[in-house]
């Protein structure tokens, strides 16, 4: 297989300079940690190794050095289509070369060939009570795929050193299923659970378009994009650390995965794409309509002074408008910028950092990539605003797993930070004085 290829190629240089890091520059200092990073949430502090992805405050995500601009001109595109084959993006992350046309292809047809859920995946889910969330049911249904694992069965047959080209088998075969596995879930909790077969002749990303039901057809333009722009954010946020975390005690992908699915489920992260639109749906219903600018700062002070967060807003890295809001906002812009629920997202752009700056509590006023993405889905009917996050989950699989299969290939530990006690901060506080 072309990826298994690929990546076995760089791999000698690769463990060379992380060997060599490892042994002649051991003790050489990159970061300190103050108290107030210890206390919150170790923000900020360089602990986590990744080459898969880089988020810089100012500029944002690069995917293998690549802005998103760059990559939806340079990743090859389905003839006719205005956005990239998301087995394009995998190819990226994992071999860390643009592809060909055919590298892409070869991808999705490796995606093709994997893509079969078992029945008891989709009986399991049916089975669950019908106010379960779609995260739930999407973890769950990734973490019943486990009885899969490649990994599971052989780690301790096959040496050490393949243990990467077994998780990327396992990789291959999990995101191969996560369109149908997203899609079943939309319908069977929405639509009356009534399912559309997978059509093997697309792609990955307009097969789950197709499958969604939706029935505009540059709707499979946007599943794309939003599968490639979601995939990845370097190592530390919640779902990608989550999932490195529990794939360092040699848990297989499918353990990993869930686990940061799970991480991904919370209103700070992933689900804030669902509060973002449950907000603006709000204000929406208030002013009956797309309000004034007078109105929308007034409503954002009452959500601030009700003691709660403008979701979509703030980052913990970023300090700047989020390229992947602005490559949504440049798309939807193009396609439907009368459309309402589009336009007001727009006009709080225009109106909520000024607020937030105002207020001057969070060090980022301006959107992160939540603040628009629903409003996207909601003009191409997509209006359960509890599935955003799963497709955020289907997106962000093909980042975490990417790394897997790297830190796995170069060998990465088990992980285990160190804890203090409070005393012991307070021990340090008293030395600083001194
Ligand atoms: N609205 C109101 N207050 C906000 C705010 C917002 N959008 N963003 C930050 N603040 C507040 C924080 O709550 C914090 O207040 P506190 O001191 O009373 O606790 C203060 O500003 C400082 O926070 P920060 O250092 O700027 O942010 P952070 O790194 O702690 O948190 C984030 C980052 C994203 C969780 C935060 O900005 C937030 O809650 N935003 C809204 C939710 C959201 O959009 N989450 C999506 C994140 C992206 C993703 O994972 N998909």
């Amino acid at each position: 297989m072309i990826l298994n290829e690929k990546i076995a190629a760089q791999l000698p240089e690769w463990r060379a300079r992380t060997k060599k890091l490892n042994k002649e520059f051991a003790e050489v200092v990159i970061d300190k940690v103050t108290i107030s990073q210890a206390l919150g949430g170790m923000r900020n502090i360089k602990s986590l190794v990744t080459d898969i992805s880089y988020v810089d405050p100012v500029e944002g995500i690069r995917f293998r050095g690549f802005t998103i601009p760059e990559l939806i001109a340079k990743l090859p595109k389905p003839r006719g289509a205005e956005m990239p084959y998301v087995g394009g993006l995998y190819y990226l992350l994992l071999v860390g070369e643009i592809p060909t046309r055919a590298q892409a292809i070869a991808v999705e047809k490796e995606w093709k060939l994997r893509s079969k859920v078992p029945a008891y995946v989709f009986k399991m889910l049916k089975s669950m009570p019908a106010d379960t969330h779609p995260m739930t049911l999407y973890s769950m249904a990734v973490l019943s795929l486990q009885t899969q694992s490649d990994f599971a069965k052989t780690y301790n047959k096959v040496n050490k050193d393949e243990h990467w080209a077994v998780t990327l088998e396992d990789s291959l075969n999990l995101t191969a299923k996560l369109p149908e596995i997203a899609a079943f879930i939309y319908r069977m909790k929405f639509k009356g659970g009534k399912i559309i077969k997978s059509k093997k002749s697309l792609d990955w990303g307009a097969n789950f378009a197709h499958m969604m039901g939706i029935e505009d057809p540059s709707y499979a333009d946007l599943a794309r994009l939003y599968f490639i722009i979601h995939s990845d954010h370097e190592s530390g946020n919640v779902s990608a650390h989550a999932t490195h975390l529990v794939g360092s005690t040699l848990s297989d992908i499918y353990y990993a995965t869930s686990a940061g699915l799970n991480g991904l489920a919370g209103p700070l992260h992933g689900l804030a794409n669902q509060e973002a639109l449950g907000w603006l749906i709000g204000v929406y219903e208030k002013y009956n309509g797309v309000p004034t600018k007078e109105q929308l700062r007034q409503f954002a002070w009452d959500t601030l002074n009700e003691g709660q967060v403008i979701p979509g807003y703030g980052h913990a890295i970023l300090r700047k408008t989020d390229p992947r809001f602005s490559a949504q906002a440049e798309y939807g812009t193009k396609h439907f910028k009368e459309s309402d629920i589009f336009r007001l997202a727009m006009l709080v752009y225009e109106v909520v950092p000024q607020v937030l700056l105002e207020q001057g509590k969070a060090k980022d006023p301006w959107p992160n990539v939540d603040a628009i993405s629903g409003s996207l889905q909601y003009h191409y009917g997509i209006k359960e605003f509890d599935f955003y996050t799963v497709m955020f989950g289907v997106s962000r699989l093909l980042g975490v797993t990417a790394n897997a299969v790297w830190a796995r290939a170069l060998g990465q530990p088990l992980e285990r930070p160190k804890s203090v006690t409070t005393a012991m901060l307070e021990a340090e506080a008293a030395k600083s004085k001194a």
